[in-house]
């Protein structure tokens, strides 16, 4: 019985939910209903009556960037619902409130984020968000650590990898999009013409380059660390200055948590290369450049940090069993392994932020950040600044030590 809610439809069908209809207040008929998708994928309506607001997300059975041509279950909506309860449980407040969802219509509501706005919009326009780095380390932090093997004992691990493990079209288009055609003569691949045909000719040659993105494509296929948002790019965050809130995990599967992690700074860094070809009042470009550089470094030192506190107080899983790390010598042996864990995922972080940067410059979907640059020189510049940084984060990730070891890689690259 599944059918696309348009806007009449969906205003009798939302009618009929009693909780719904009272939130918004008034006649149905009323009602202001506008879609406002802007996405890949989805239909996506905000709806208001004269109380309140609420919006509604529909998948569409296929991918709205390219047509009826590329067919796409409507399974992902169960699993974004799944994955946002679980997120909701374990980061309260930073995930918007689910209101309602029918598995049949492939539809969710949910509360409407206002006055918030896409991250992604405001960092071209410059704008910086104090609170951000807070909330998105709690986010990834906690919903990263207490799917992990560290958190669940083994059969809960295996019972929640199994829960997610049907979402295998939307891991398919990661798989293809992010890890493979960026690499290789796709039809969907495209680029900053003619200034980037070279950049785009010598990726289809660098078998270092293929090599290290074939390792990365075989642990985000085989590694069910923890459960991913898996999309977490800053198109799904949605900010004010004071609030944050983490949207959108169509994605979601047991992945490698260096794929979320790398895909918050991978964007952040797609904002501070972009940031030379946008408008900026004087004296706000090397604010707001500096701003952007230091959030990379919050943001991986923030998650490193209460990732391993986490770990210190909360560890309840199967893994490192308590009986062997007793004593002071176990405990400061396991302090040590810790450590080196955190020393794993940031290589995979910095390998997976990169495969994020080079599928925004030369994949199908592309995103503002650069898009919005109107002068295709000027865009191109950009985007080579950032393409040579995340080549050189791809090929020797291992060479990153520190996340300011990717910082003053970027400074040095600003100009060049
Ligand atoms: C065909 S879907 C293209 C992209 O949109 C989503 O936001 C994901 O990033 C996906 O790779
Ligand atoms: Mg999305």
């Amino acid at each position: 019985d599944y059918r696309i809610l348009q806007e009449a439809a969906l205003r009798d069908y939302l009618a009929g939910l009693p909780e719904i209809a009272a939130l918004l207040g008034g006649a149905p008929a009323g009602w202001a209903i506008t879609e406002v998708g802007d996405g890949n994928l989805n239909l996506v309506f905000i709806v208001k009556g004269n109380r309140g607001g609420i919006a509604v997300k529909q998948a569409l059975p296929y991918v709205r960037l390219v047509g009826e041509s590329w067919p796409l279950p409507l399974s992902r909506a169960h699993y974004e619902y799944l994955a946002l309860s679980r997120q909701a449980e374990l980061a309260p407040g930073l995930v918007p409130a689910l209101l309602h969802h029918n598995e049949t219509l492939a539809l969710t509501v949910m509360e409407l984020l206002e006055p918030h706005v896409i991250m992604r919009k405001g960092l071209v326009a410059g704008t910086r968000y104090p609170r951000f780095v807070e909330d998105i380390t709690t986010f990834m932090a906690r919903t990263l650590f207490f799917t992990s093997d560290l958190a669940l004992t083994a059969a809960e691990k295996k019972d929640a990898i199994a829960a997610f493990a049907g979402n295998h079209a939307l891991c398919k288009i990661t798989e293809d999009l992010i890890f493979t055609d960026p690499y290789r003569v796709a039809a969907q691949n495209r680029w900053t013409a003619p200034y980037l045909d070279g950049l785009a000719a010598s990726l289809r040659d660098d078998m270092e380059l293929h090599v290290a993105i074939s390792r990365l494509k075989l642990k985000f296929m085989a590694s069910p660390e923890g459960l991913l948002h898996g999309d977490l790019h800053t198109g799904s965050i949605m900010v004010t200055e004071g609030e944050t809130r983490v949207i959108d995990p169509e994605f979601a599967f047991y992945g490698p948590m260096g794929f979320d992690v790398g895909a918050v700074l991978a964007n952040l860094l797609m904002a501070y290369f972009a940031s030379s070809g946008h408008e900026r009042a004087p004296g706000e470009r090397q604010a707001f450049e500096s701003w952007v550089l230091q959030t990379v470094e919050k943001v991986w030192n923030g998650f490193a940090r209460k990732f391993l506190g986490l770990w210190r107080t909360e560890a309840r899983g199967d893994a490192y069993p308590v009986s062997l790390f007793a004593g002071d010598k176990g405990a400061a042996r396991l302090e040590i392994e810790r450590q080196a864990y955190l020393q794993r995922l940031f290589t995979d972080t910095v390998g997976f932020a990169a495969a994020k940067t080079i599928r925004r410059i030369f994949g199908l979907a592309h995103n503002i950040d650069f898009e919005l640059i109107e002068d295709p020189k000027s865009r191109a510049i950009s985007e080579a600044r950032a393409v040579r940084l995340a080549r050189g984060m791809m090929v020797e990730a291992v060479a990153f030590r520190t996340i300011a070891d990717v910082t003053g890689a970027a400074r040095k690259l600003r100009d060049w």
